[in-house]
């Protein structure tokens, strides 16, 4: 059985947001093609209080019940089948959907019987990155849908170096037409 798993793709992180991916909004549409072919689609959303220690390393974004917390207005909402918040306290975690604390990502998949996992959305070296290899390490079989991520792009060779990283440590990647 197959998931898929859409990471933060909210307001902050595409283009005009509050910490953005360059080109955050072009995963929308890669996303809303693929999104009926799985057996459950699991979406996050970062969402954090007004004060917390994750803004010491983060321009403020993602603050919970704002507009650039909210999902893109394009992404087909209506498809998913479990909403989760991950980043919900006066903690710097919450990169990888498998810290929601809204849900137990990880029970939840077992109980519907998801062995594969297929991981999309913002940003590849954050969250993206952090939730592929979570996915791994819990024994899913784990895909990176590479036309449906993107990246912060704060140095370069950052994106690189993250796919680099998750393919080294056995996570295949796939594009969206393959799915
Ligand atoms: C993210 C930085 C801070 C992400 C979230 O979704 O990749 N990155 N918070
Ligand atoms: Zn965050």
């Amino acid at each position: 059985m197959k998931a898929l798993i859409i990471v933060d793709v909210q307001n902050d992180f595409c283009p005009e947001g509050a910490l953005p991916a360059p080109e955050g909004d072009k995963v929308v549409p890669v996303i809303n093609k693929i999104i009926n072919k799985f057996d459950l689609v699991v979406a996050s959303r970062d969402w954090h209080p007004e004060g917390t220690v994750h803004f010491d390393k983060w321009p403020p974004h993602c603050v919970e019940n704002t507009k650039g917390a909210e999902y893109h207005p394009d992404l087909h909402t209506e498809d998913i089948d479990v909403h989760l918040f991950k980043g919900t306290g006066n903690v710097d975690d919450g990169y990888s959907a498998f810290e929601a604390t809204s849900d137990n990502l990880e029970k939840l998949l077992r109980k519907k019987g998801i062995d594969e996992v297929y991981v999309a959305g913002l940003t590849t070296e954050y969250c993206v990155r952090s939730t592929a290899i979570d996915s791994l390490k819990k024994g899913f079989k784990t895909w990176l849908v590479t036309d449906a991520v993107e990246g912060v792009r704060q140095n370069p060779g950052d994106v690189d170096k993250a796919i680099g990283e998750m393919a080294g440590l056995g996570i295949k990647m796939i594009s969206s037409s393959q799915v």
